[in-house]
């Protein structure tokens, strides 16, 4: 499903973060370190090739909230925003850190004159957030970035799971 705001689109689909070849970015649920680890990180390095985690190198550590933004090497992107969302009940508070993740993504892809962009279902998955608490902050956040974007025209979540993307579709459709 799609939604509008100020001409951005906003939409939700199934699948695989790295086999979006239509959009100019898309984001890593990332950890500390910028290295490969599993779910979306893993996913993405391992498309990406070794290149990715050497020019990862000199940009890590982040912190929780915070994006920086590569190449995309071997993936059909040209650019991945790497992001390192909060682990649910230990980095505080969760909600401003993960909006943080989303709004950093943002405004990153925006001055780097990105107009497509998607991104997974950030903390949702080893970090333990509930993916229905989660996926308001993202959904709030993304409608409340939209319309200050120059650049950015359209915003993807991949969801991996059906029950994800029910999820996302019905507070997407609901307005946040
Ligand atoms: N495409 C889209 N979504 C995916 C994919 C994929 N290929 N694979 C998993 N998901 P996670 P986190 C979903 O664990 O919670 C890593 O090891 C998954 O079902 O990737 O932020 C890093 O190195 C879940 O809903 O990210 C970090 O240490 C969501 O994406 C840590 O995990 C996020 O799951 C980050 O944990």
């Amino acid at each position: 499903m799609k939604r509008e705001v100020d001409g951005v689109t906003i939409e939700c689909v199934r699948g695989d973060i790295t086999r979006q070849p239509d959009v100019e970015a898309i984001v890593n649920a990332a950890n500390a370190r910028l290295t490969t680890g599993g779910g979306v990180a893993g996913a993405i390095h391992r498309a990406a090739g070794p290149g990715l985690e050497e020019e990862c190198r000199p940009l890590a550590p982040i912190s929780p909230g915070e994006a920086v933004i590569t190449g995309g090497h071997d993936l059909p992107n040209a650019h991945v925003i790497h992001t390192l969302g909060p682990v649910y009940g230990s980095d505080h508070p969760e909600a401003e850190l993960l909006a943080n993740c989303y709004r950093n993504a943002l405004r990153l892809a925006d001055e780097h004159g990105i107009t497509s962009i998607a991104f997974p279902a950030i903390s949702t998955g080893v970090f333990g957030y509930p993916v229905e608490m989660a996926a308001r902050v993202a959904i709030g956040t993304v409608l409340d970035e939209a319309p200050g974007l120059q650049n950015v025209r359209l915003i993807r979540f991949v969801l991996f799971g059906e029950q994800d993307l029910e999820v996302h579709e019905r507070i997407l459709a609901a307005g946040g």
